[in-house]
């Protein structure tokens, strides 16, 4: 998608790249968000990425029908935000709710600092 004039409303992003985090424990966290800009339940997730400073793959599921076929493939839903996870150490899993999402991300990053 090209710039526009109102780039100004959009959220602040961080994070991106390929999602990966290294633990405190040596381990590696991967992490991707399903997700889109208008969505006030993303925008909360967004703001504690941006807090905890962490890397996370963004799959905007409004931009490209690629991630909103595999969400509704991996959950059965559309809704957004979801967080997919994958550990080092080969376990994985899918998270809707925001606040779910963000207890989860505090709880792995809060120490790691
Ligand atoms: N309680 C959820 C609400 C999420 C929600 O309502 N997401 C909306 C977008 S803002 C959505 O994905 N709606 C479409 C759907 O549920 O299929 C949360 O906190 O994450």
């Amino acid at each position: 998608m090209g710039e526009s004039v109102f780039d100004f409303l959009k959220p602040r992003r961080s994070g991106g790249g390929d999602g990966a985090n290294l633990l405190a424990n040596g381990s590696t966290l991967t992490l991707a968000l399903y997700e889109y800009e208008t969505c006030m339940f993303c925008q909360r997730v967004f703001s504690a990425i941006d807090r905890l400073k962490i890397q996370v793959e963004y799959r905007n599921v409004h931009q490209d029908g690629k991630w909103s076929a595999d969400l509704r493939a991996k959950t059965g839903m559309s809704q957004v935000p979801c967080l997919a996870w994958q550990r080092s150490d080969g376990t994985a899993g899918l998270m809707h709710e925001s606040l779910d999402i963000i207890a989860f991300l505090e709880r792995e990053f809060r120490t790691a600092a």
